[in-house]
């Protein structure tokens, strides 16, 4: 049971308009109602009235002012935690925040109020049945969402629409795991009942269901995390002046000289909604210097955690070689990219390529087929920029999901055999049903809760 009165700063770290503070008074440990009241009077001068913002100075023991702002009272359970939650919302600097919470520290000392862990106020949320787990972590990653688009599908999982979609695949695995287990005390009854139940085709539609999430579920994440797009190819090429041209800026060191770049730089930007990170490398070649060899070292380690290569050549003829210089080995989808089309020696037919992927055909110099480019990559990712997301998924869902998958299929494979099997069937429904739980925190393993929440920042 949850006892202890937690508070925190909730706003940024740093100066802004507004500071906000922000108390958590759970209702086991103000057993009387006094002892609110005395924290409040203490504080305030006053107790507000539940959910009407009121103008109040915020005192020390000595009855001095150090701020003044708004004060908000939300009364348990109708509040974000589902305790008695105070808000004060005052000066955002850092130095009267800190006055602030000093005091409102001192003041709750006979309450054992303590300063917030991160993620705490949220975690009580979940505890209280006001947010379920996947609901929590959404609030994480709407805070954390680096686009729009990011952003609002982290919104809908908040709302609760991915949890929905879990709970009505988790309903059905129930409806079908009551049939199943009813008729388990009637083993003769066992094959009959998977015909006449529709127990198969139940079955079916779960697995349909959960694979159309865990779809959904990894374009979502892929959409939050980014895609990896290293820039690789030989020395002067142009990787540097096509990251330059994509950034807009002079991000990068271009120069005409063979082996300019040698760390791999890493700059983040967003097309359409879909945030990549590009990665310029080091030019591929076979070489005697010391510095240059390290820099390749890194290139392919960029090339082995890439998620699209852009395959960078300056000539014409060099398109007819499939392999990426050095004969480097790619699991990711390689593009190749013309540069230099600006040169005449670059305009000619172009010979017949060793790709199942489109070449992409640019001047980073003169800017020419950009666009073509990002339609290229944006076509690799999978990912439609017009597609807007109904939720956002985390790994954890993901695994949880491929989990309940396996288990469905198990399912199938025992349901397809003519032997009695109805028990071992049944456990798998069990297991894929346990499966879902974890997404909503309806089952928990160890640690999850505090492996989630310490992710958190505080004050949320
Ligand atoms: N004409 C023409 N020159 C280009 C183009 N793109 C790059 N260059 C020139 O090619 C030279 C090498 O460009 P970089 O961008 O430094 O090439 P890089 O692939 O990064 O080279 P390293 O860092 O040495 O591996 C520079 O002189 C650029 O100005 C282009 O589209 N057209
Ligand atoms: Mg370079």
């Amino acid at each position: 049971m949850i006892v202890d009165p937690i508070v925190a700063i909730a706003t940024a770290p740093g100066r802004g308009g507004v500071g906000v503070i922000r108390i958590s008074l759970p209702d086991a440990s103000l057993k009387q109602a006094e002892q609110l009241s005395d924290f409040l009077f203490a504080l305030f001068n006053k107790i507000p009235a539940p959910r009407i913002a009121s103008v109040a100075g915020l005192r020390n023991s000595k009855h001095e002012i150090i701020d003044e702002g708004l004060l908000l009272y939300f009364n348990a359970p109708k509040s974000y935690t589902g305790e008695h939650v105070i808000e004060f919302q005052g000066h955002g600097g850092p130095a009267v925040l800190k006055a602030c919470l000093d005091e409102i520290l001192k003041a709750g000392a006979p309450l054992n109020l303590r300063h917030a862990q991160p993620g705490e106020f949220t975690q009580r949320a979940f505890l209280n049945d006001k947010l379920d787990l996947a609901q929590a972590e959404a609030v994480a990653d709407l805070i954390d969402a680096g686009t729009v688009k990011a952003a609002k599908a982290a919104m809908a999982s908040l709302k609760g629409v991915f949890s929905r979609l879990v709970n009505q695949l988790a309903d059905e695995l129930v409806h079908l795991r009551l049939l199943v287990e009813a008729t388990l005390d009637f083993p003769e009854e066992e094959i009959d009942f998977l015909e006449k139940a529709g127990a198969r085709q139940a079955l079916q539609q779960c697995l349909v269901t959960t694979k159309k999430l865990l779809q959904e579920g990894r374009d979502s994440l892929k959409l939050s995390q980014g895609l990896t797009v290293v820039l690789a190819g030989k020395p002067n090429v142009g990787k540097s002046s096509l990251l330059n041209a994509l950034a807009g800026e002079e991000r990068v060191i271009v120069t005409p000289i063979a082996g300019t770049t040698r760390d791999s730089i890493h700059h983040n930007l967003v097309f359409d909604g879909i945030p990549l990170h590009l990665v310029d490398t080091a030019g591929l070649r076979e070489t005697s210097d010391i510095v240059e060899q390290i820099g390749i070292q890194r290139t392919r380690y960029e090339i082995e955690h890439a998620d699209i290569v852009l395959h960078l050549l300056d000539d014409l003829h060099d398109l007819q070689s499939a392999a990426l210089p050095l004969d480097i080995h790619c699991d990711a989808p390689v593009v190749k990219v013309l540069n230099k089309i600006d040169l005449p020696e670059n305009q000619g037919a172009m010979p017949s390529v060793h790709s199942d992927l489109p070449v992409v055909r640019i001047s980073a110099l003169k800017g020419l087929g950009l666009a073509s480019l990002k339609s290229a990559v944006l076509d690799l990712s999978g990912l439609n920029p017009n597609h807007d997301f109904s939720f956002l998924a985390r790994e954890r869902h993901l695994v949880a999901l491929s989990a309940c998958m396996s288990h469905l299929e198990l399912a199938a494979l025992h349901a397809a055999q003519t032997d009695k099997v109805l028990d071992l069937f049944a456990e798998e429904l069990r297991l894929a049903h346990d499966a879902l739980g974890e997404i909503t925190g309806r089952v928990l393993p160890d640690d999850l809760l505090g492996l989630i929440f310490s992710r958190f920042c505080i004050g949320k």
